[in-house]
């Protein structure tokens, strides 16, 4: 009878385990294999920010979710990358690591109102050129740096290093998914729960190469955090729905239910709002939403979001389609295209761990690096024609963005788009 009990124990048990993860199944597509979940845990194992066992049902970020399910979204629906040549020239501003950046980067104050930076910060940083090497001194120099300690918006900027701002070479971003990190957290999405899955990908320098009345670099800035999201549905077990971050607005497609009978294939949605040539984005941002969208369907019948890279600017854009000008004084000034005829990939699956875990918790130490900072990613901060709205100002961290889904409440105050 104790017998019987104990293995009655144990069924239930396993039960509980395999309901916690069932709704994370995409029904669109080819069960995973089933040792995924055991190689992840064994991941977060050894790159977690502090000792853990390998237990698939550990939740070192508090956000209700496990973690390996989490790690497993994130692997599962990585982005298909499209870079855009500019005038027969491929992407020069190509993607960076942010860690390595930080430790060759000094901490200064950014002055207000487009006013330029300070000196570096005395005592932040080694001797001699104050890189902040190594990178954890960002947070033990000051104790105001991080949105842990400070949770707004600072005046803190690190200046990167000029020589680094073109980043890997392609070759290395494809094979190592330089500077991609993510997050997942509940979300909720028309009435049904949802896992909010995040991408943010670094670059060092975000060159929009406007050349107007003799000045070549307004637009430009060091740094640079951009970003595409999906909604995977728990209750329709699919993706649902992607966000793509373009110029401080968000382009929106709700995904159809859909199961294509093609792999390793790229295929083209049309939206009810499907318009091959809308109007100017700027004029009429929303014309781009549920206009269409591109999925890479891979070996295994996962959806993986195409994102046409603005050349330069790094803007992720659902199409080659669309277009956006600017405004600058007299002249009708054109951005750099998004015409995906660059390199292009699926972004790869490594043995890094690509979820930063949430502020509060953070789940690696690239994690903690990144999504704690609460300054700007950069030191241009000039006066000069407003593009854009933010001069040449360098942009916030990913949490900082108001598109970061923070578990169990909202946006921070201050927060950019
Ligand atoms: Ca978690
Ligand atoms: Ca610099
Ligand atoms: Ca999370």
């Amino acid at each position: 009878m104790v017998r019987f009990r104990y293995l009655l124990f144990l069924a239930l048990a396993s039960c509980a385990a395999t309901l916690e993860t069932n709704d994370a199944v995409d029904e669109e597509a080819d069960a995973e294999d089933p040792g995924q979940a055991d190689a992840i845990a064994v991941m977060i194992q050894d790159q977690a920010d502090g000792p853990v066992v390998a237990e698939k049902s550990v939740d070192l970020d508090g956000d209700g979710i496990p973690d390996t399910v989490e790690e497993m979204l994130l692997r599962r629906y990585r982005p298909y990358y499209r870079f855009s040549k500019q005038d027969g020239d491929d992407e020069q501003y190509r993607p960076a690591d942010p860690i390595a950046q930080l430790t060759n980067a000094q901490l200064r104050i950014a002055a207000k109102g487009g006013d330029g930076t300070s000196d570096p910060i005395a005592g932040c940083g080694r001797a001699g050129d104050h890189h902040l090497d190594p990178p954890d001194a960002l947070y033990t120099c000051r104790t105001d740096t991080s949105l842990v300690t400070s949770p707004h918006k600072s005046n803190y900027a690190l200046n990167l290093e000029n020589a680094r701002y073109h980043g890997v070479s392609f070759a290395e971003a494809q094979a190592n998914a330089t500077g991609l990190y993510g997050h997942v957290a509940p979300a909720t999405i028309n009435g049904h729960s949802a896992y909010k899955i995040e991408y943010w990908q670094f670059f060092a320098f975000n060159n929009q190469d406007i050349s107007v009345l003799g000045m070549g670099s307004f637009g430009d800035h060091e740094g640079d955090w951009t970003s595409v999201q999906l909604w995977f549905d728990r209750e329709l077990h699919r993706l649902v729905e992607a966000r793509y971050l373009v110029h401080a607005k968000a382009i929106t497609f709700t995904i159809p239910s859909l199961t294509p009978s093609c792999r390793n294939c790229t295929i083209n949605v049309k939206g009810p709002n499907y318009d091959p040539d809308p109007p100017n984005f700027f004029d009429k941002p929303e014309a781009y939403s549920d206009n269409q969208a591109q999925f890479f369907i891979d070996d295994q019948h996962f959806k993986h979001v195409v994102v046409y890279i603005e050349n330069g600017a790094h803007e992720f854009w659902p199409g080659p389609w669309g277009h956006a000008h600017v405004n600058v004084g007299p002249l009708d000034v054109d951005l750099n295209p998004h015409n995906g005829s660059g390199p292009s990939y699926l972004v790869p699956e490594t043995t890094r761990l690509y979820n930063m875990g949430e502020v509060e918790h953070p789940l690696t130490r690239a994690g903690r690096l990144i999504m704690w900072f609460n300054g700007f990613w950069g030191s241009t901060n000039t006066k000069e024609l407003v593009v854009f709205g933010k001069q040449r100002r360098s942009p916030v961290g990913p949490a900082l963005h108001c598109s970061w889904t923070w578990p169990g409440r909202g946006p921070l105050p201050g927060c950019e788009h």
